[in-house]
């Protein structure tokens, strides 16, 4: 008896570890421990022993039985984890091979422009600043120079809060510059920022949205000037629209926050319906600037006597038309897939000065 059931187990120990799979397992298992299995069987043999024979028997075929039930269990965990390996193995991404250029999502217009122009700034030097799109009446507008009669105040332009319990009304931002009112408050000289994000004012036609994008730039340092701001724009320009000269002129303008105040126009040319920027007899007009107003400076806790500055603004969405083609700016904010589709930039293609901003 003690010799059969000492065979039965090598027997049984080799099948269960020469199992290849969880099926194959499964039905070594039913042979020995189902209920017609060959150790069921044995145990259902006690019942015709003598009490003697039965305690030693008994004894020894619920020690068979326990450990042939924990090779399996032993063998079931093998299985396992080996089929777990080989799923991982088989589900492995490479994150190195190159991406599909047919992917569905595009780049929008605006987002583009932008990372170009962070490339282009952050090349010279500068750093990136953001702000709060709800702005109270200091930073949108006293800070600025913009006095309570001046127009840019009045209800048809901005979008006024309900007032507070105070009655003062927060306002949605007429233009990206309070940013630099709370940088120069908090941040002690040289200032070097680009200024990107949403602007809002109340029109709406062919060419103006009542949301709209804005960059606008600062420089606060001892002997920031004029030239340096002209160099500043120029080198811009010409990374910009990605050609190696552009016909460029200053042109005398009034801001309240700039003294003296300019507008930028490059040269262009129209020819077949298309515009070609740099060149040309026509002049294009792209953004205004000018040396920080020293009372600018004074609202904004920067000693005038010791520290001067050059800032400037222009539209983004306007600079994205021109430089991209889409015609009407409505279109921008309508989610058309059609329209993204066409003007839109493919992800993986990002945009920097060594591999070319815009292939
Ligand atoms: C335009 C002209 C401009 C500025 C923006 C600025 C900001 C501070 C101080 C002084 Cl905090 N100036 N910004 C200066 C000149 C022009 O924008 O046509 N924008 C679309």
């Amino acid at each position: 008896m003690l010799a059969e059931i000492d065979a039965l187990e090598r027997e049984f120990v080799t099948a269960i570890d020469g199992s290849a799979d969880m099926a194959a397992l499964e039905e070594v298992r039913i042979s020995a421990l189902g209920r017609k299995g060959r150790i069921t069987e044995l145990l259902k043999s006690l019942g015709g022993m003598s009490p003697d024979e039965r305690q030693n028997a008994g004894a020894a075929i619920n020690g068979l039985k326990q450990r042939v039930g924990d090779a399996v269990a032993a063998r079931r965990e093998a299985l396992k984890s080996a089929e777990l390996d080989a799923r991982l193995a088989s589900e492995r991404v490479d994150v190195t091979l190159p991406v599909r250029p047919e992917t569905e999502g595009r780049i929008h217009p605006v987002s583009q422009v932008l990372d170009e122009l962070t490339q282009i700034f952050a090349d010279m030097g500068f750093t990136i600043a953001e702000g709060p799109d709800i702005e109270d009446d200091f930073h949108n507008f006293t800070a600025l120079n913009i006095p309570p009669e001046h127009p840019a105040r009045q209800m048809h332009d901005t979008f006024y809060l309900p007032p507070d319990a105070e009655g003062n009304r927060k306002v949605l931002r007429t233009h990206t510059s309070p940013v630099q009112v709370r940088t120069m408050r908090t941040t002690e000289p040289p200032i070097r920022i680009i200024v990107p994000g949403r602007t809002y004012r109340s029109d709406s036609d062919m060419t103006h949205t009542p949301m709209f994008h804005q960059v606008e730039g600062l420089v606060i340092d001892r002997e920031s000037h004029m030239g340096h701001l002209k160099g500043v724009l120029y080198d811009f320009c010409k990374a910009f629209f990605e050609v190696e000269h552009v016909k460029f002129r200053f042109r005398p303008s009034y801001f309240p926050f700039t003294e003296p105040s300019a507008e930028v126009d490059i040269g262009c040319s129209y020819e077949g319906g298309q515009i070609r920027i740099g060149e040309g007899d026509d002049w294009l007009e792209i953004l205004g600037c000018g040396m920080v107003n020293p009372r600018v400076l004074e609202m904004c806790d920067v000693d005038p006597s010791e520290y001067q500055g050059f800032a400037w603004g222009m539209g983004l969405d306007r600079i994205a038309m021109l430089k991209y083609g889409p015609p009407d700016l409505r279109a921008f904010f309508e989610s058309d897939l059609r329209w993204l589709k066409h003007y839109g930039f493919v992800p993986m293609a990002v945009p920097t000065l060594a591999g070319g901003l815009s292939r």
